[in-house]
């Protein structure tokens, strides 16, 4: 049995998220896999540890947790890295990830699934989330002109975050060729000690051919 258990699919950037943060602290852990594209996060097996019906759900001994943002910081807590070392530090972390969830993997997140996954062909929605999409690339380009790092001097939980999806431009149908402060800061996630590329992390992919 592993110390950590993670309930993830290979196409999640959430699960990533957590993934890459167990992963880069060499953590003794197990992904458990949920089959998200037959519904597996809403059966009432997963409701019953996860009532919000979202991947991730980390689990490590009596603690059960959804949500990456409170999941990265407890892994903080855990392995002592990748967390704020100031007060000030820890609210710039905060405030990146409030704004990833909202801002950034929402709507990159939701675009990849359209186009990729469900396959709707490009529609007035995908429209608009590319819209709102190349917001959030521009600004995180823009903060990250002159910085390695998100919010602190090193990388944070922040950019773990933050960098959940981006590793699929292809799918999302993304060219972040003109942010190059972004395809930089992707490249110096790349080179930490450890990295491993989503589809090589979690169980699920490919996906089985559908008819
Ligand atoms: N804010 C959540 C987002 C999690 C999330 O949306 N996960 C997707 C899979 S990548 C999901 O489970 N979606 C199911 C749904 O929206 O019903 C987090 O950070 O954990």
């Amino acid at each position: 049995m592993a110390e950590y258990d993670l309930h993830c699919f290979a196409q999640s950037g959430n699960a990533y998220k957590v993934a890459l943060m167990l992963q880069l602290n060499g953590a003794d852990w197990q992904p458990h896999f949920v089959d998200f594209f037959n519904g597996g996060h809403r059966t009432p097996d997963y409701l019953a540890i996860n009532e919000m019906g979202e991947v991730p759900v980390l689990r490590h001994g009596d603690v059960t947790l959804s949500q990456t943002g409170v999941i990265l910081h407890y892994l903080v807590d855990q392995f002592g890295t990748f967390g704020g070392e100031t007060p000030e530090e820890k609210r710039e972390i905060l405030r990146w990830l409030f704004w990833d969830n909202h801002k950034l993997t929402s709507y990159t997140a939701t675009l990849r699934f359209m186009r990729m996954f469900a396959k709707t062909g490009e529609t007035p929605v995908t429209e608009f989330l590319e819209g709102r999409a190349k917001i959030a690339y521009k600004v995180l380009d823009n903060h990250l002109k002159g910085s390695d790092w998100v919010a602190a001097p090193r990388a944070t939980i922040a950019d773990l975050s933050l960098c959940g999806y981006l590793f699929w431009p292809d799918e999302i149908g993304a060219d972040f060729s003109a942010y190059a402060n972004i395809n930089a800061w992707l490249d110096r996630i790349k080179a930490l000690e450890g990295w491993v590329h989503p589809y090589d992390l979690m169980p699920g992919h490919p996906l089985p051919e559908t008819g």
